[in-house]
């Protein structure tokens, strides 16, 4: 079986995880390898390739599409930039995979949305939480039925690490981290108690040295008749730095689950008490912290490679993360007017 051939746009930060992750699968019969990259910094282009080995560099992604016979993209970029390039993708019908945030604006996932529908490509969104190891450990808690019927979450993520320092631009948004890591927890809350009937969030600006919020709480009465807390901090000063854990817990009828610090996951149910360690895969390129984001980012790539060659719709597909992106602009909606605000009637 061939490799799928891909193209990468956008070297920066983040793109480092991806093009590791991209090498691994390019080790499996029906994995792929990205064969043409993009950024319009020329010298972190030079840097990032020869890095990794690619050959064909392109300054404008415009060039890129017209010279190669790519399988798929994958954009990670910033978000201004999503709309553009996955609009240029479809219009070459190449399939995608688009960092989060989608875009700005929901209006423009829309179109995004809209455009790769028209061109008949896949559309997926890099919307890897759902692909933590722990998180999905929880998640099958939940489905095997194994606490019953869950009437109550809370999916938390507290912290006080420097993300500024990686990411600077995420200082200079009016909005900032329910738009950044909030999108992350609120698809998590999403993939565990299922599409969400009512939301109200409050936020706060603690850091000075920031322009958006860095600190949310939601509270969310979802379909299945779950209510969750979501929240989320980057000004959190605690005994325990856990950075990027995500933490949660969870009451059914018949039991309940914790994610705990740590990675420590412990489930009471009708079989009585038991404790598991789901700490992530520690792959050879990946660092601690990070290893838990990392593995997801293969998990994700590898999902989305599995999805192209079925021909199917992929798990976070534009479609599907159009929701996570109608709770993030009802919890700025509510954080702004005070109210209570149902996600599907986001302008
Ligand atoms: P970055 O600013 O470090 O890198 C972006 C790169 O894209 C830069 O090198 C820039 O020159 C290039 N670029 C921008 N527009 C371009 C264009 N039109 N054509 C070609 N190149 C272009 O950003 P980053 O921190 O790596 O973040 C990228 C994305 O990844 C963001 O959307 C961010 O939210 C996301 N991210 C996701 C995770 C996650 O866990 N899923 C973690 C970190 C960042
Ligand atoms: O950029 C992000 O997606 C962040 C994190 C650094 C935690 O992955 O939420």
């Amino acid at each position: 079986m061939a490799l799928l051939e891909g193209g990468l746009i956008g070297c920066g930060f983040f793109a480092n995880n991806h093009l590791n992750a991209w090498r691994d699968l390019s080790r499996q019969a029906d994995g792929a390898a990205i064969v043409a990259l993009c950024d319009r910094d020329a010298a972190r282009l030079a840097r990032v390739a020869a890095a990794f080995g690619i050959e064909r560099t392109y300054t404008d992604a415009a060039a890129m599409f017209a010279a190669e016979r790519l399988d798929f993209v994958d954009i990670a970029t910033t978000a201004p930039t999503h709309r553009a390039l996955v609009e240029l993708a479809a219009a070459h019908k190449v399939p995608v995979i688009c960092q989060k945030p989608m875009a700005p604006t929901i209006a423009d996932g829309r179109a995004m949305v809209a455009a790769c529908e028209a061109a008949g490509v896949a559309m997926m969104v890099h919307e890897n939480f759902r692909w933590q190891r722990p998180i999905m450990a929880v998640r099958d808690i939940l489905t095997s039925g194994a606490i019953g019927r869950p009437f109550w979450g809370r999916v938390s993520f507290r912290s006080g690490y420097d993300v500024i320092s990686g990411q600077p631009y995420l200082a200079e948004g009016e909005r900032f981290i329910i738009e950044d890591l909030g999108v992350h927890v609120l698809d998590t809350a999403r993939f565990l108690f299922g599409e969400v009937a009512r939301l109200t969030a409050s936020t706060a600006r603690v850091n000075p040295a920031i322009k958006g919020e860095d600190v949310a709480t939601m509270l969310l009465v979802h379909e299945s008749g779950v209510t969750s807390i979501v929240d989320c901090s980057y000004s959190s000063r605690r005994a325990r730095e856990l950075f990027p854990e995500v933490l949660i817990d969870v009451e059914g009828s018949e039991g309940s689950v914790q994610l705990d610090a740590g990675y420590k996951l412990t489930l009471i149910s009708k079989a009585g008490a038991e404790t598991r360690d789901v700490s992530p895969t520690l792959l050879d390129w990946a660092e601690r912290p990070w290893h838990g984001v990392q593995e997801s980012v293969l998990n994700i790539e590898r999902h989305f490679v599995a999805t192209l060659r079925a021909g199917v719709e992929p798990a976070t597909s534009g479609a599907d993360n159009l929701k996570t992106f109608a709770l993030v602009e009802a919890a700025y909606a509510s954080a702004a007017s005070g109210k209570t605000v149902d996600p599907a009637k986001v302008a």
